[in-house]
């Protein structure tokens, strides 16, 4: 299922929005990850009154291997995977049904690349808070289970930019 996000108009938001609770329903009664990946250097974007939709960032180590199948928020509507890349002169997006996570292998969400989609935005996402992310995730054996995650909301990447490495200064 890819989708052009460019092209794609409300109505297909509205039967993705679909798809998507019931996959959320689906997956309601699973019980939490066991450490199936590590998430380092997790961010979000920030977003402006009006503005509908943001990204969220961070890199992920599946030490046995996993794919991550979803995502959801209670901050968006809906929360898609998105990969980035430019086609020709265009840069384009579009949504993945599920993202690889080979085995002992860092894999970076980042601006430009692969990232969460956070559409439908019910509220501004303020700088300095936090927006709960679930990551819904099947481990090498086809187990499904869900990662509940918080992550810290910025104007601009972290300082370096590499995951893991937390430096704060004010
Ligand atoms: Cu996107």
């Amino acid at each position: 299922m890819f989708i052009d996000f460019i092209a794609r108009k409300t109505s297909m938001q509205k039967a993705l929005m679909t798809l998507i609770a019931a996959a959320s329903l689906a997956l309601a009664a699973l019980p939490a990850s066991a450490q199936v990946v590590q998430v380092q250097g997790a961010w979000a974007r920030a977003s402006v009154p009006g503005q509908k939709a943001t990204g969220a960032f961070m890199t992920l180590t599946a030490p046995a291997g996993a794919t991550l199948v979803g995502v959801s928020s209670p901050a968006a509507g809906v929360a898609e995977v998105h990969e980035m890349k430019m086609e020709g002169d265009v840069m384009k997006m579009r949504a993945l049904p599920s993202l690889a996570l080979p085995a002992g292998q860092a894999v970076e969400l980042k601006p430009g690349g692969y990232h969460v989609m956070l559409l439908d935005l019910k509220a501004p996402l303020a700088k300095d808070s936090q927006v709960p992310l679930t990551l819904k995730l099947r481990d090498a054996k086809g187990a499904e289970s869900q990662l509940d995650i918080s992550v810290p909301v910025s104007a601009t990447p972290p300082a370096g930019g590499m995951a893991g490495h937390e430096h704060h200064k004010h």
